[in-house]
């Protein structure tokens, strides 16, 4: 037989990692075979390490059946975070042999993406969660990495429909999978408020008992809360709450009648309008209840930012915007948080260390205020209507999805820059990526799933790999690939048909 024929046969698959690494070559003559004898090693362990070894070992224990004890020190497959220090926070190398895979980092973080690749190495089936036939290959191969952007980010409104912790769990483990590394919680909007404030209680007791439709609704306790936020942080992501202001506050408004100009609640909203809604920017109450609010919040919230909304305010007269952003960016800096608002917030004064979130749709009046965000000193994260938001149908026969922002496609939501969509932006102005998932039309996480898989892979990737390594031919060959893992974790996707599925 031809001897790059019985190579071929013999060899398991390309690698078909996503995203991208920055550099991966084949080490051509060997191929790591995980047996029953197993073991993992770590380095110096510590709690951070044991429990990203457990988190492995757990997955591969319940498909492979072996018993991969976790040891310290070297083993068959070692993880260590005593790497240099030129490997950056997330940053890490991996060497594929025939007896040994190595994972190095100089920090946990790093050695957790390094992880989440070797879990991509394996076959599909190292995914599932009951016993399967091996043999558990990986093709031999050295991989340096490390991401492009510092922000990587997805957003679950679960204001429109409530999702369970449990839902929001499992949202995590599967964004995690492709690297991502902020979790942005749409916490508030007109339709429910899901956050519990004990100075503000009617905000969840009346606030979160409606959601879109009516259904049943809900909030996070803030043991709920503290839960999705040590779960995130062991998925090495930053949870990025969101209180929407001064619009999108129908929930608020109509759980206290005083913080209505005329005095008079409102009541529940259960449609899927926008921009009726507004918090009185005249009453000294207003900022009374954000900075109970965000003081509540922040105390819960361990990483640095707080997300004040200000999108499509538009019952709130402008010239009241720009007194009121300042304001209420004031109160999140006291509690020690950086601001990071949509878009609009850039027409107002920001304070230092903002992050404005560009949310447009190709027009020149939103590409200003994101220019006029980066005049002041802020940072931007790229979350384009048209191109990242994970609620636009794919196509005309989409079950559920919105379209306000066109169709959006797996290539359409791949093929582009973060660093050059937005002229006249200097590429060290932008921050990272998001993909926000709005659920007016999603009341359930199968229809979440449907609506981010086969397209959150593509925004990762955007977020992390160079911008060479960005090409459309040989990415959805890789998300090909993935198919047999999202079946393996029984995940709900799109199998959109421009994928070569296998
Ligand atoms: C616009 S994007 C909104 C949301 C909607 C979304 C639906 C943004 C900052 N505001 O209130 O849910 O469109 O796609």
């Amino acid at each position: 037989m031809d001897e790059t024929l019985l190579k071929q046969l013999t060899h398991p698959p390309e690698p078909t990692l996503i995203p991208q690494p920055v550099t991966q070559s084949a080490l051509p003559d060997q191929t790591f075979t995980l047996q029953s004898s197993a073991t993992v090693g770590v380095v110096t362990p510590s709690e951070a390490l044991d429990r990203i070894a457990d988190q492995l070992v757990t997955q591969l224990r319940r498909s492979t059946g072996f018993a991969l004890p976790v040891e310290p020190g070297t083993g068959t497959i070692t993880l260590s975070a005593d790497g240099p220090d030129s490997l950056g926070a997330e940053g890490y190398e991996l060497r594929v042999e025939s007896s040994t895979v190595t994972v190095t980092a100089a920090t946990a973080e790093g050695l957790f993406r390094g992880v989440t690749t070797l879990r991509q190495l394996l076959p599909a089936k190292a995914e599932a969660d009951t016993d399967q036939a091996g043999p558990w290959e990986i093709a031999g191969t050295e991989i340096s990495d490390a991401p492009r952007y510092s922000y990587r980010g997805v957003m679950l409104d679960v204001s429109r429909h409530f999702f369970s912790v449990a839902d929001v769990k499992r949202f995590i483990e599967l964004a995690s999978l492709y690297k991502l590394n902020r979790l942005h919680l749409h916490l508030s909007d007109d339709q429910g408020w899901r956050i519990q404030v004990d100075s503000w209680q009617e905000l969840t007791k009346h606030g979160g008992s409606s959601e879109v439709g009516g259904g049943p609704a809900g909030h996070y306790t803030k043991a709920d809360y503290a839960e999705i936020v040590m779960y995130a942080a062991d998925h090495f992501m930053t949870v990025v709450p969101e209180i929407d202001t001064p619009g999108h506050t129908n929930a608020a408004l109509s759980s206290y009648a005083e913080l209505n100009a005329d005095g008079e609640a409102p009541p529940l909203y259960t449609g899927t309008e926008v921009g009726f809604s507004s918090l009185t920017v005249a009453k000294d109450l207003t900022y009374e209840f954000l900075d109970d609010v965000f003081r509540e919040v922040a105390e819960q919230t361990p990483g640095d930012v707080i997300h004040l909304g200000g999108d499509e305010a538009h019952v709130t007269p402008h010239s009241d915007y720009l007194t009121f952003v300042p304001k209420a960016a004031e109160l999140v800096v006291k509690h020690g948080k950086r601001v990071m608002g949509w878009h609009e917030i850039a027409d107002a004064e920001l304070p230092a260390g903002s992050i404005v979130q560009y949310w447009g749709n190709d027009q020149a009046k939103d590409e200003e205020l994101a220019r006029k965000g980066v005049r002041q000193g802020a940072e931007l994260v790229m979350s384009p209507a048209n191109r990242a938001y994970l609620d636009m149908k794919y196509d005309e026969d989409s079950p559920y999805g919105l379209a306000w922002a066109g169709l959006i496609s797996v290539e359409k939501a791949y093929s582009w820059d973060p660093a050059t969509l937005i002229p006249d932006v200097p590429e060290s102005a932008v921050i990272g990526v998001e993909a926000p998932l709005w659920t007016e039309t999603l009341d359930d996480l199968a229809k979440v799933e449907f609506m981010t898989f086969p397209r959150l892979p593509g925004i990762a990737e955007l977020g992390w790999s160079p911008a060479s390594a960005l090409d459309w031919e040989t990415y959805k060959d890789r998300l090909a690939a993935q198919g047999s893992r999202w079946e393996a974790l029984g995940v709900n996707f799109y199998r959109a048909p421009e994928i070569p599925w296998r």
